[in-house]
């Protein structure tokens, strides 16, 4: 089994940097858009048999020391009652966007076992093959209500502006109810097998820090605090965030996960004591390799072999990513980092 990313999330020597990206099970790969031309993003999802194909293709191909759990962010609306689907070039749609008191008292206490069985399977299956741990995730709850208000992603995000600075009493009720079901699905994940969570609050950076602290901070304890009870290390991911490091690693996460637009060693001065998560602008990979070669050679000089660096993009695999750019990437972050002989 190689633990070398459970241990770098402790913050203990590895005898290489792991290395592992999120989205590496997707469209950039020649048999993922062939299965999915026979099922839909949802029936994968629902498949433990393909999910756990799907989660293990990545792992096999490009030598990364994780798998990630194949599933989405709005798994949980399923059981919520929130009637969504994934559009092909949108992503998430709900018809039906949730603005008011009464969706939001209508919303249904989400239970795992009965409302993501298939789910909690595919864990069961992958853990029986994998030799690397596998990831769990959720997306954390502000991530998740903006696309519940909003109906789909949105770059300024207006109307979950509007609930947050203009009906803050109803904001809070349904942070809390996607608090308690993030809370219940990940335990679920934990007790079918994933070894480590990852939080994606992928849209947060569009928030001041004062409304971070104000209106999202709360939950995000109250979310730390129980996930600290499952014994499984925790990566707390946003992109944009530069500006909320030093709150999001106040709210919690045994590693924080950061996008390209800090510098790596700027962000971990700004989040002190945890683990960090980064950082290549998946952008670079569609350029001749050299170009995400040398600039992920900068960032494993300045994390300067200091325990706690996972190596990742700092978003997710583009779709128009080289296969191959991958797994020389992979490579090259094992090799550049190997500790001389003796060492751990
Ligand atoms: O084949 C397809 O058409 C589906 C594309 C796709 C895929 C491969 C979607 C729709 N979701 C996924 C899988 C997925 N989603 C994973 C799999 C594990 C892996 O990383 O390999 C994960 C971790 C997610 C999480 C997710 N879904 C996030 C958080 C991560 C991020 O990218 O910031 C978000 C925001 C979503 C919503 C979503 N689902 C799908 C898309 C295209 C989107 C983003 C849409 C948008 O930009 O608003």
């Amino acid at each position: 089994m190689n633990d070398r990313f459970l241990r770098a999330c402790r913050r203990e020597p590895t005898d290489r940097t792991p290395v592992w990206f999120m989205r590496q099970a997707g469209r950039y790969q020649s048999e993922y858009r062939a299965l999915r031309a026979r099922h839909s993003m949802l029936e994968l999802c629902r498949t433990p048999e393909l999910c756990a194909q799907v989660t293990l293709l990545p792992v096999e191909q490009l030598g990364v020391d994780a798998a990630i759990l194949f599933a989405d962010i709005m798994l949980p609306l399923i059981g919520l009652g929130v009637p969504f689907d994934i559009v092909e070039g949108t992503g998430p749609v709900i018809g039906e966007p949730i603005r008011t008191d009464a969706r939001v008292d209508a919303l249904r206490p989400l239970e795992p076992e009965s409302d993501l069985g298939f789910v909690l399977e595919a864990i069961r299956l992958i853990r029986g093959e994998a030799r690397v741990p596998l990831i769990g995730f959720a997306g954390a709850p502000f991530t998740v209500a903006s696309y519940l208000i909003e109906g789909r992603g949105s770059r300024d995000l207006p109307h979950t502006k509007a609930m947050l600075h203009g009906a803050p009493a109803l904001w809070d009720r349904l942070m809390s109810r996607l608090t308690d079901a993030t809370i219940a699905y990940l335990q679920a994940q934990v007790t079918a097998g994933v070894q480590a969570v990852q939080l994606f609050d992928s849209w947060v950076g569009a928030l001041a820090p004062c409304d971070y602290a104000l209106a999202v901070m709360p939950h995000m304890q109250r979310l730390f605090g129980a996930l600290a009870a499952l014994g499984v290390p925790v990566i707390h991911f946003g992109t944009g965030t530069a500006g909320l490091l030093p709150l999001m690693a106040r709210s919690g996460g045994d590693v924080i996960g950061v996008d390209w637009r800090i510098r790596l060693s700027d962000a971990w001065a700004r989040i002190g004591d945890a683990g960090i998560q980064g950082n290549l602008d998946p952008w670079m990979l569609l350029a001749p390799f050299e170009v995400a070669a040398e600039a992920a050679r900068e960032i494993l000089a300045d994390a300067a072999g200091r325990p706690g660096h996972i190596f990742n993009l700092g978003h997710g695999v583009l779709p128009q990513t080289p296969p191959d750019h991958l797994r020389r990437l992979v490579e090259l972050v094992h090799k550049h980092t190997q500790a001389p002989p003796g060492r751990p």
